[in-house]
């Protein structure tokens, strides 16, 4: 048989299937395999009937069936899976040839999966797809990292299948070398978490403080998503909102307050830690979620510390049109944090991170995807180094406008007690950035009190260290100076 397959997809789950779908509509031919045999078969006589698509019953006809270099895509499940495949995949393919995970893999998985397969003389790409079952059909954001070399011989492939922007450019670009691809989609996912717990903290302030119905709040984010807050998540808040259940009530109410989670969002927190950035809001946003899981405990303190009246005073207009640019101001800078958590992983890590292409590749296609994130790119476009969003002259006016109406939100919240923790930590945040000096100053001392951890002074230059005897007891010696 002639070797005449583009790429093989492994794996077919719903979005593998719906990846091979949609490469075969883009004029692809694929060739589909999976470990349990049989689903091949099934695929082939259902939904890949009448199209195209090959099927494989073992890996060696699989590969037979592949133009050279072979591209093999993996859609297994993240873990185990991805690195038996590789070593099954290793003996049957050449150097040069492509492995491509498109699991959601941890990126540690990635970094070390590249070494290995770069090792063995083969190209290896980890890359994150977003968008769901639907954007793996239709067009997902694709994020890809691993072996630059890999991506000349991918990129056809990727960019026809991805989301377009309205200009027809492509939501999928090279993010840069090793895992930057899954951080990056891992980072995307943490900011889906925020996106989301800001969403819900307007809803909770429109329905506690404003006492706004469903139908009212839908109007709400109607008009919302007409402008700078234009987006899915958006979209999609102002159609649950409408929603009837079946005795017409709205269906939102009736869902149970319990959030669930799969970890993406924790690993970027996690990872935060590591690289020592403060990723406040999405660390708020995954403990929010904490906090709403403690449900029982949660009706036992609501009895006994009564909530007062949460009703807002003032004008309903107005109080609307400030807790929209709260929103704003937070998002801006839930992805100022994002930016500097990427920037860092990329320093550590040693990868030539593509800060504008990413904001294009969220642009469409993916969960988070919005108008402002074309800001973003054009702030990247002025300045592909920028170093904190905040200070790009578009955002540093846009933020400016909302600090009056986000400090009016949160302080208000915060005295009709509603929970506003993404928010608030935005606004702790913004406002410790901005401060030239901060009480960091006593914290050195008392370090330097209990554990002779040593000071610098704002007399002397940077990088030479003080201990003092605070208390005429302690010894002269300093310990060594770290910074974990
Ligand atoms: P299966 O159909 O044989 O279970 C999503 O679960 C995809 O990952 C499916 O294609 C599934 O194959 C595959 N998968 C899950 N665990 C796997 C493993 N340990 N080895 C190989 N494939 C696996």
């Amino acid at each position: 048989m002639d070797p005449k397959a583009d790429i093989a997809v492994i794996g077919l789950a719903v979005m593998g299937q719906n990846l091979i779908l949609n490469m075969n509509d883009r004029g692809f031919t694929v060739v589909a395999f999976n470990r349990t045999v049989s689903k091949v078969d099934d695929f082939l006589a259902h939904e890949a009937k009448g199209t195209n698509i090959l099927g494989a019953h073992s890996l060696a006809e699989m590969v037979a069936l592949l133009k050279k270099p072979r591209r093999v895509m993996l859609m297994v499940k993240a873990g185990v899976a991805v690195d038996e495949f590789i070593e099954h995949l290793l003996p049957v393919l050449e150097p040069g040839d492509i492995i491509i995970d498109g699991g959601n893999s941890l990126f540690e998985d990635t970094i070390r999966r590249t070494k290995y397969v770069e090792g063995k003389g083969l190209l290896y790409i980890g890359t994150g797809v977003s968008g769901g079952e639907e954007g793996a059909r239709h067009g997902p954001s694709i994020m890809p990292g691993g072996s630059p070399a890999a991506w000349e011989h991918v990129k056809p492939i990727f960019q026809a299948i991805s989301a377009k922007v309205s200009d027809g450019t492509p939501c999928c670009d090279w993010v840069g070398e090793g895992g930057a691809g899954h951080y990056v989609k891992m980072t995307h996912n943490g900011i889906e978490y925020g996106d989301m717990q800001l969403i819900c903290e307007a809803y909770h302030l429109l329905k506690d403080g404003l006492g706004m119905t469903a139908d009212e709040m839908h109007e709400v984010f109607k008009e919302w998503n007409t402008g700078e807050l234009d987006s899915y998540l958006i979209e999609i808040t102002r159609d649950i909102l409408a929603k009837k259940d079946d005795d017409g009530a709205p269906l939102v109410d009736k869902i149970l307050d319990t959030a669930g989670q799969k970890g993406t969002g924790k690993w970027t927190v996690i990872s935060s830690q590591d690289m020592g950035i403060p990723i406040t809001l999405i660390a708020e946003a995954v403990y929010s979620r904490c906090v709403s899981a403690m449900k029982p405990q949660r009706v036992e303190a609501a009895k006994v510390f009564k909530p007062g009246n949460p009703k807002f005073s003032g004008d309903r207009k107005q109080w609307v049109a400030d807790i929209r640019k709260a929103l704003y101001a937070s998002k801006m800078i839930s992805y100022t944090q994002g930016y500097m958590l990427m920037r860092a992983a990329a320093k550590q890590y040693g990868w030539n991170l593509n800060n504008g292409g990413i904001a294009l590749m969220w642009r469409g296609g993916c969960i988070i995807r919005s108008a402002f994130l074309g800001d973003i790119k054009k702030a990247f476009d002025k300045n592909p180094n920028l170093d904190n969003l905040l200070l790009d002259p578009f955002f540093k006016k846009a933020i400016k406008s909302c600090t009056r109406s986000w400090r009016k939100v949160v302080s208000t919240a915060i005295k009709k007690g509603i929970p506003v923790p993404a928010f608030s930590t935005a606004l702790a945040f913004f406002d410790g950035l901005r401060s030239e000096r901060l009480p960091a100053n006593l914290l050195q001392a008392q370090r330097d009190y209990f554990g002779a951890h040593t000071y610098e002074r704002v007399d002397k230059p940077r990088g030479e260290f003080f201990h003092t005897n605070w208390t005429g007891t302690g010894g002269r010696v300093a310990s060594s100076t770290y910074t974990v």
